[in-house]
Order: structure tokens, then C-alpha cells, then sequence
């Protein structure tokens, strides 16, 4: 099959599993504050569970179109060139899905292979890709406090992975503070403080809407600085049609920070949502310009056929995965396990 056809008839797909766009519209405050709920170890089967399903459309997405390239055949240049296709139809990106064909061509070239075995060997080579940026967000509390900035565009899921921060954090006994620095828009800051009020992490929120959002996390370092709190969550806009006014106030939020403790903000977390697939990898680069990002949370991948892109963003930025994120209760964040995740990207228990 010549590759054009190939890609329309990937793209084919996608466009039918993709219809009606999962694009969750932010729910009305109240409803955007599920009860947050301790992030207990028993909590973990449950997430792989979550994360499994979550990712049930992007593995379907990636073995419908492995079982139609293997069943039972010999690994030569053709296969691996489809092999290739595949992966880069399921947004793991040119550059991983080269890295990961070279590996098959290297180990298994001219070999007969079964589905299962390309599966494993998949997960292997995924999984490798992924292990360097698998690492959690450190918190030193002796910064008293951590400062996190959390940027990213409208809709990612910002004030969501802030609240769900802060209530984790808070159930470690940690003193999280949150602050609400999206100033234009009052859901966000009345959905931080449902979850402060739930969480008893404090908010400091801007007295009126559209306050200016670097005056505000100057008053709140200031403040939880005095009170010795361990960890500052400072949320922000994510207003990428204007782009340059972006950069400006995210850059002065950082300067005002900077005033106070010139270490701070200690964490810049770029928060991407899987479901927007090779824009994520946009994001990145346009976030990198504007400041010094140095982790990444991806969110909704539950849902999202496209969760293979945090392949792509780790072999492209190699910035740490800090996270990611399969629903919208607090334990639904957790931290990245590249072979389970792996794993459940190839389809494999
Ligand atoms: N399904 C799902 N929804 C999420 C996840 N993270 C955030 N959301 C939802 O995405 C929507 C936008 O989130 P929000 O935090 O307001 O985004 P922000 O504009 O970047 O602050 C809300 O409805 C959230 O509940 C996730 O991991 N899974
Ligand atoms: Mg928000």
C-alpha cells in the first residue's frame, strides 16, 4: 500500500474514533471539585485499572493496526516500514517510532515474529524511551516554601492538577498553598478554593477578578514565606491567543518571585492534555520559549486515543514526566511509570 493511502486510512480511523471530540468543557465550579480523596498506596490498583482504561482507545488505536501488520510474518523492510507507519499514526512521532524500528531491525530482522512477541518487544523499547523522564516532582519543603508555577493552555487542566497536588500533598501533612493566579477567570478561582475549603490547603486568591497575577504571587510568597508553609501551587493563565501578553505576565509572575527568593519558582510544570496529541508537542516549544519549564504533567488519558504523544514529548524534550492524569479526582494524578505504562500502551497486561 503506497503511504499516502496508508496515512488516509489511519487518519480515516482516527477522525471515527475521535467523533465527537473529547474535549471536556470545564463544568461549572461546584462540579469541578469532586471530594479529593487521600492518596492512600491502596489507591494504586485502582489507578493501573484507570490508567488501562484510560489508555483502552489509544492500545486500540496502536494493535488494531500491529495485529493487521503481524500476524505471524516474517520481520523484513516492508513490515518494519508499516511497523513504523503505525507508530507514528498512534503520535508516538517520527523520531521515537525511527529509534524503536532500528532496535526491531537490529534484534529481530528476517525473524518470524508473532503479535505477542512484537507487543513485548514494543513495550521494551517504549519503555526505554520513557524511564529517563519518569521522575517524580521532588518537593524540598527546606525551601519553605517550594515554589511550582503550573502554566500550559486554557483547558489542560491546570487548576485541576493544582488542586489534586495540593490535596495529595496535604495528606502527606504537608502545608500546600494555593494560588489562584488565572485572575480573569472566577471559575478557576472559586473551583481552587471549593478544594481548599475540602483539602485545608489556604488560597490566596485575588480580591477582584482580573487582578494582576504577579502582584498576587508576590503577596502570597510573602505571606506563606512568614508562615513557613512547605509548598506554594501558583496557577496561572493560559491565554495562548495572545500569545506575547502570555509571555509577559508569566515571565513577571517568575521576576516578582525571584524578588524573594532568587531560587524560586523551584518547579515550572507545564501541564499538556493527551487528547490534543501532537499539539502537546507544540505546547512544549512554545512554552520553552516563553519560560524556563522544567517538568511535564499530561493529563486526560483516560479517554484520549492519543496517549501515545508522551512517547513523542520524552524522546523529543527528554523533560521529566512528572505525572500524569486519568480522571478528575485527586488520587487520579499519579506519578509516571514508564513500564506500566508502556505496557498498557501496547495492550499487554
Ligand atoms: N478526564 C479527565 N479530565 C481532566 C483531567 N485533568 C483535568 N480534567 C478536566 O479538564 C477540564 C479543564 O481543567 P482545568 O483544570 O480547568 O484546566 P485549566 O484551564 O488548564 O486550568 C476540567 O473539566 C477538568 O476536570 C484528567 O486527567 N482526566
Ligand atoms: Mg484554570
Amino acid at each position: 500500500m503506497a503511504l499516502r493511502d496508508l496515512w488516509a486510512k489511519m487518519r480515516g480511523k482516527e477522525a471515527a474514533a475521535e467523533s465527537p471530540p473529547p474535549v471536556p468543557e470545564p463544568p461549572p465550579p461546584a462540579e469541578a471539585a469532586p471530594p479529593p480523596e487521600a492518596a492512600t498506596e491502596e489507591a494504586r490498583p485502582g489507578f493501573l485499572a484507570r490508567l488501562k482504561a484510560g489508555l483502552a482507545r489509544s492500545t486500540a488505536r496502536l494493535t488494531d493496526s500491529l495485529a493487521a501488520v503481524f500476524t505471524k510474518r516474517r520481520l523484513d523492510e516492508a513490515a518494519l516500514e508499516e511497523l513504523e507507519e503505525t507508530l507514528i499514526a498512534a503520535d508516538l512521532g517520527v523520531a521515537a517510532a525511527q529509534r524503536i524500528v532500528a532496535g526491531f531491525r537490529r534484534t529481530r530482522f528476517g525473524k518470524e515474529v508473532t503479535e505477542e512477541e512484537v507487543k513485548a518487544a514494543l513495550a521494551e523499547e517504549i519503555s526505554a524511551i520513557l524511564a529517563p523522564v519518569a521522575r517524580p516532582l521532588v518537593i524540598e519543603p527546606a525551601h519553605a516554601p517550594h515554589v511550582v508555577l503550573v502554566v500550559g493552555v486554557n483547558g489542560t487542566g491546570k487548576t485541576t492538577t493544582i488542586a489534586k497536588l495540593a490535596a495529595q500533598y496535604r495528606a502527606e501533612g504537608l502545608a500546600a498553598w494555593m494560588v489562584a493566579g488565572d485572575t480573569f477567570r472566577a471559575a478557576a478561582v472559586e473551583q481552587l478554593q471549593i478544594w481548599g475549603e475540602r483539602t485545608g490547603a489556604r488560597v490566596v486568591a485575588p480580591e477582584k477578578p482580573g487582578a494582576d497575577a504577579a502582584a498576587l504571587a508576590f503577596e502570597a510568597l510573602r505571606e506563606a514565606r512568614e508562615a513557613r508553609a512547605d509548598v506554594l501551587l501558583v496557577d496561572t493563565a493560559g491565554r495562548l491567543h495572545n500569545k506575547s501578553a502570555l509571555m509577559e505576565e508569566l515571565r513577571k509572575v517568575a521576576r516578582v518571585l525571584k524578588r524573594q527568593d532568587a531560587a524560586a519558582p523551584h518547579s515550572v510544570l507545564l501541564v499538556l492534555d493527551a487528547t490534543t496529541g501532537q499539539n502537546a508537542v507544540n505546547q512544549v516549544r512554545v512554552f520553552k520559549e516563553m519560560v524556563e519549564v522544567t517538568g511535564l504533567v499530561v493529563t486526560k488519558l483516560d479517554g484520549s486515543a492519543k496517549g501515545g504523544v508522551v512517547v513523542a514529548l520524552a524522546q523529543e524534550f527528554g523533560l521529566p514526566v512528572h505525572a500524569v492524569g486519568v480522571g478528575e479526582k485527586a488520587e487520579d494524578l499519579r506519578p509516571f511509570d514508564p513500564q506500566e505504562f508502556a505496557r498498557s500502551l501496547v495492550g499487554l497486561a
